[in-house]
């Protein structure tokens, strides 16, 4: 993947990377309205996947691995899974704050239920 800007600020810099890591997400309930939902993973606002399109359909008892996607941060950073809607704005299934005090803490599981929905989001902060 290409350097971003806030990992050249960093590199710059020589402070160690901590990263935010999500390695799977799985679904048990979609976002309310029918059928699968369109999920992609934003970090700090920017979308890291799926690397190509907008959104990959993810229906209920599913399960996706995200494995790698990833962005550089210092401190805390907010991590979102999103339902793309073509016709309006986007749902919201979850946010959370990622902290750099958590590296070397391994692998962290949430549930995330917004809009109607349940998910679990498998993530990690690495160096
Ligand atoms: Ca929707
Ligand atoms: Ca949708």
């Amino acid at each position: 993947m290409p350097i971003i800007s806030g990992e050249a600020d960093l590199l710059r810099k020589g402070k160690a990377m901590p990263y935010v890591e999500v390695n799977k997400v799985k679904c048990f309930e979609t976002t309310d309205g029918i059928g699968k939902d369109d999920l992609y993973i934003a970090i700090a606002g920017e979308k890291v996947w799926p690397y190509y399109g907008n959104y990959e359909q993810i229906g209920e008892g599913e399960e996706k691995l995200i494995g790698g996607a990833r962005r550089a941060f210092q401190g805390t950073v907010e991590v979102g899974l999103w339902e793309y809607d073509s016709g309006s704005a986007d749902d919201k299934i979850g946010t959370f704050t990622a902290y750099e005090s958590s590296l070397g803490d391994g692998e962290r599981e949430l549930d995330l239920t917004g809009d109607g929905s349940h998910y679990k989001v498998f993530f990690e902060v690495v160096e």
